[in-house]
């Protein structure tokens, strides 16, 4: 029996129970129970946190994972990535205040930056020769800069309103993310089997979709 770890609640869950069930694998929604079992696929649901599951997939406590690539990239577990899958597109990207000048990632030069993103923001900072001082925050990045806590962040923008809600002006795109198929490394033969039928049902249903 596999095991796929997805979101519990948030920006995933739905579309992600969705793909599971437009393969024809039927289970219950995440309810007060953390896990579940398919009636028609050899497949157990786990509903955990987003930031748990590259995790908990790379120890094997979880087979298979769906999870936005920000968060496995940051994990520091890029590797695990089986496929991408089409949905909860976003950005990472810097942004300033509105008023604040900005001509190039230079001007970020010994600059305050917030964000929950140390990882991918540092490695994109060093490929540019750009030294800059990270405050890792877990939430409300978009106000940093004006309770003083840094002059600039870098967060998740989709439609770009919050940014614009909070005085902040986009000025380089990061990291561009989607939702991804993980996988554990070690994955017995029989498993690799059911995997490759699961990849070749969300296949099936992306084509379909189109
Ligand atoms: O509780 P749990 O830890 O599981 O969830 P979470 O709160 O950490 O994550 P969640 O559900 O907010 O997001 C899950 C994933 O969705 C993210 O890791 C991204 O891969 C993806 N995603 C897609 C987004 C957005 N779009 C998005 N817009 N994640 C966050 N946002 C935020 C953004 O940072 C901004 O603050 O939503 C706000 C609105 O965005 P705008 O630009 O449309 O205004
Ligand atoms: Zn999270």
């Amino acid at each position: 029996m596999l095991r796929l770890a997805i979101q519990k609640s948030g920006r995933l869950s739905e579309d992600s129970q969705n793909l599971i069930r437009e393969c024809g694998i039927s289970f219950l929604a995440a309810s007060s129970k953390l896990k579940t079992e398919a009636t028609n696929f050899p497949l157990e649901i786990l509903y955990l946190r987003d930031d748990d599951i590259p995790g908990y997939v790379q120890d094997g406590v979880a087979d298979l994972g769906i999870v936005g690539q920000n968060v496995l990239v940051e994990a520091g577990f890029p590797n695990l990535e089986v496929e991408g899958l089409g949905f909860s597109k976003c950005r990472l990207s810097l942004a300033v205040p509105r008023a604040a000048t900005y001509d190039s990632i230079e001007d970020l030069q010994g600059v305050n930056i917030a964000t929950s993103y140390p990882r991918i923001l540092g490695d994109y900072l060093t490929e540019r020769g750009v030294k800059a001082n990270l405050h890792t925050i877990s939430g409300s990045v978009e106000i940093a800069p004006s309770i003083g806590l840094a002059e600039a962040i870098c967060d998740i923008v989709s439609s770009g309103s919050t940014l614009l809600g909070n005085g902040l002006r986009e000025v380089e795109t990061v990291f561009r993310s989607e939702a991804v198929l993980i996988a554990n490394q070690n994955l017995s033969a029989e498993k690799k089997e059911l995997l490759e039928q699961l990849q070749f049902r969300m296949q099936a249903v992306r084509r379909a979709r189109r």
